[in-house]
């Protein structure tokens, strides 16, 4: 079961179904802990729409913040430490990988978020741009995992690589993230099979191709929000993107016109454009 929000309102896909909810915007929806349930019984009531009455996606996204965890992939650690040796900043990054508190970081308000197809951005003045393709936990403000989609954690590697402190000029800038195509709304954790994908396709070329699966995660994410809503709350729910399993080799930087595509096994292929 899978939610859109997209030009003709919030929709849900079922059985291969299109339905239109009308009924609840979608802050309202996303903050139900019974939302798998909820959206279970809903086609009973709703008529199918046909699937050319959507002309476009927008990312599945109201009012609610998003997070995100850093350095819960061994490659994330290890790609972090080369970045900052000269800073001597790479020690932090082995031992946030092994602490029993997670890096948690704040990554975006909705407005710094782009949808599918949109164009996400690198940093004027950053000069090493890389997309971290990360599953993303939809929450509700109890706490619970209501659903998963796909996140894009643009990051300037340069910029956190110079000094650890800079991360939030690294992470958090207009259109530094992406999220969707849809939001798989499940009762269950996604499975440890589950596969990350990352291409980078320029002028038509694969410029790079990565892929991981979700049992090389460290962390459990139950773990994450548990640490997330420790004295914080989020009254709408939040996002939290889970952390990056494949980074590309040093000698990549994003450039203008990239295309980039996130696919997550049950959930879709999320495409942006760096422009
Ligand atoms: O420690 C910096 C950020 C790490 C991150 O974003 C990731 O591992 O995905
Ligand atoms: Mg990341």
């Amino acid at each position: 079961m899978k939610l859109y929000r997209t030009n003709r309102g919030t929709c849900l896909e079922l059985d291969s179904h299109l339905y239109p909810i009308d009924t609840e915007p979608w802050d309202a929806l996303v903050t139900r802990d019974d939302l798998y349930e909820y959206l279970s019984t809903m086609p009973d009531r709703l008529a199918a729409i046909d699937r050319n009455a959507i002309s476009h996606l927008l990312a599945p996204i109201g009012t609610q913040e998003v997070w995100a965890a850093g350095v819960t992939y061994f490659r994330s650690r290890d790609a972090r430490m080369q970045e900052s040796k000269n800073s001597g900043g790479g020690d932090f990054y082995d031992r946030v990988y092994d602490a029993p508190r997670p890096e948690l970081f704040f990554k975006a308000t909705p407005h710094r978020v782009a949808g599918p197809h949109g164009k996400v951005a690198i940093r004027d003045d950053a000069s090493w741009s890389v997309p971290e393709p990360e599953l993303a936990l939809m929450i509700t403000p109890s706490g619970r995992i209501v659903g998963y989609t796909i996140g894009n954690d643009m990051s300037s590697r340069d910029i956190e690589g110079e000094n650890p402190l800079y991360l939030p000029q690294a992470k958090v800038y207009d259109r530094s993230c992406a999220l969707g195509p849809s939001v798989l709304i499940s009762e269950k954790p996604m499975p440890p099979a589950t596969e990350i994908k990352l291409e980078i396709v320029r002028r038509t070329k694969t410029e790079f191709a990565g892929s991981t699966t979700l049992d090389a995660m460290k962390r459990d994410p139950a773990s994450l929000v548990e640490y997330l809503y420790r004295n914080n709350s989020f009254p709408n729910g939040c996002f939290l993107l889970t952390g990056t399993g494949i980074v590309p080799p040093d000698s990549f930087t994003l450039e203008p016109k990239d295309e980039i595509r996130i696919t997550i096994t049950n959930i879709g292929t999320l495409v942006n454009i760096v422009g």
